[in-house]
């Protein structure tokens, strides 16, 4: 057994105790209650969701495991030279818990490099879609493909499954799947746009150098992959992704139905669909002012028009976050450091100095502060990914480390099929008048 497994099993173990003793003796605690706006809103604050994986705090932004991104960044190992970390040792903490040891992340990705074999069919399955289908549908239809190779959905079949043992099939699909997804993202992309060239994968290189090097992109684009894939992770389990994967799974679906289901739910523009949203909206006003870099009494009134339309400005506000998105930090960090005076970044900061006021003054949104979609777009088309309608195919790789290390720990800590119950607006109307 691996070491990322074997860790992962004491884990387990100590944690179904904990989870065991909160069931038996203090199930009755009320932890929220739910009023006729949070059933009709989308159930804005309502505490019916439990992850260790991560926390979002609304002021401070996301921890993973405890850590800040910062302590992320700055605590897990790299590879030699690099400045970001390996995913793979990444992947290790959101199972575990742990920061692992160079050792322990290497060990993870050797372990990735034999499980990231894409079968053939599902290169045949992309090709044969039509060209202009949304990269989203393709990396969704790519995942679902791949479901005959479940370990969990044969386990299941053959009757070799139970309550206690079916975390660790989840995990062996949890693994393949990542393993596999950046393949599956560089094909997509060197499908679509760069005319069916595809680059074989590097064997020497980890899973963010491989996915750089297959997307035919220098370094340090391999920094900014790894980067980008950890950013996006995870953001507690209540966002649409998280929670779709989390509810498929709760049938009993394997990892491939799940992870496929969240990925729709990315495809939304309210979510990651927001990071193309962005470059679509600049372009649209850039090319409106003749490739201009507008003023910022421009930019105010380009602002203004926007929500005047009944539109949302694209990478601001946030359901639960309250002020500047540190994933939206982070990157900034990294263009103040890489590229200052790139102008689509200025244009961008430029639009942090504008909108939140803006936003304010329109007193609507709840969060007028930028979330991390506000800044991703500027960095990829600094190296040349300029294909927008791709990004949320990055966020989706990214993302998929955060879901399937909760599915993992959802069957190993056996939680059920999801099922929260409905009333009609009689009813509501009835507890109207009661109150
Ligand atoms: N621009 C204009 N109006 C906004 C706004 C924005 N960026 N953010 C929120 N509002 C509006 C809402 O549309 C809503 O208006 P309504 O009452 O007329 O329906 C009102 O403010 C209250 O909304 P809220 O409680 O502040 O936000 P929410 O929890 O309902 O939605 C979110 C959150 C992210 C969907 C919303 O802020 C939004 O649409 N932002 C723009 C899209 C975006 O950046 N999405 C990415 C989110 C991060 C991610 O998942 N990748």
């Amino acid at each position: 057994m691996s070491t990322l497994k074997n860790v992962l099993a004491k884990k387990i173990e100590e944690h179904r105790k904990r989870t065991t003793k909160l069931l038996v003796e203090s199930g009755d605690v009320k932890i929220s209650d739910v009023t006729i706006a949070q059933a009709i809103g989308g159930m804005r604050g309502v505490k019916g969701l439990v992850t260790d994986i991560s926390y979002l705090d609304p002021f401070e932004g996301i921890r993973f495991r405890g850590y800040t991104i910062q302590e992320v960044m700055e605590g897990l190992p790299k590879p030699e030279g690099k400045d970001y970390p390996y995913v793979e040792g990444f992947f290790y903490l959101l199972l575990t818990g742990d920061i692992p040891t160079k050792e322990q992340a290497e060990e993870v990705v050797e372990d990735m490099k034999h499980r990231a074999k894409v079968p053939e069919y599902v290169f045949d399955i992309l090709r044969a879609m039509p060209r202009d289908s949304h990269p989203m549908v393709m990396f969704s239809a790519a995942i679902v493909s791949m479901q005959r190779e479940s370990e969990f959905a044969k386990a299941y079949n053959e009757g070799k499954f139970n309550k206690y043992n079916s975390w660790e099939y989840m995990y062996e699909d949890a693994l393949n799947l990542m393993a596999r997804l950046p393949q599956v993202g560089a094909f997509i992309y060197r499908l679509k746009y760069k005319g069916d060239t595809q680059i074989d994968p590097d064997p020497t290189l980890d899973l963010g150098g491989n996915f750089a090097h297959m997307m035919g992109l220098e370094p340090p684009y391999d920094e900014v992959a790894r980067m980008y894939f950890i950013l996006h992770s995870d953001h507690e389990s209540g966002n649409v992704s998280a929670h779709t994967t989390h509810l498929v799974a709760s049938a009993l679906s394997d990892a491939y139905y799940s992870l496929s289901a969240g990925i729709n739910g990315l495809a939304g523009p309210l979510h990651g669909l927001a990071n193309q949203e962005v470059l679509a909206w600049i372009q649209q006003f850039m090319e409106k002012l003749g490739g201009q870099v507008p003023t910022t009494e421009q930019l105010k009134k380009i602002v203004w028009d926007t929500l005047n339309s009944g539109h949302v400005i694209p990478g601001y506000g946030h359901a639960v976050l309250r002020k500047t998105d540190p994933r939206y930090t982070s990157q900034r960090e990294y263009c103040l450091k890489h590229l200052p005076d790139y102008p689509l970044f200025q244009l961008v900061s430029k639009l942090y100095e504008v909108v939140p006021d803006i936003l304010k003054e329109q007193g609507k949104a709840k969060n007028p502060w930028p979330n991390v979609d506000a800044q991703s777009g500027v960095i990829q088309w600094y190296y040349g990914l300029t294909e927008y309608d791709f990004y949320t195919v990055l966020f989706g790789i990214g993302r998929a480390l955060g879901v399937l290390a909760n599915i993992t720990w959802d069957r190993a800590l056996g939680y059920p099929i999801e099922r929260p119950k409905s009333v009609t607006t009689d009813m509501l109307e009835e507890y109207a008048k009661q109150a």
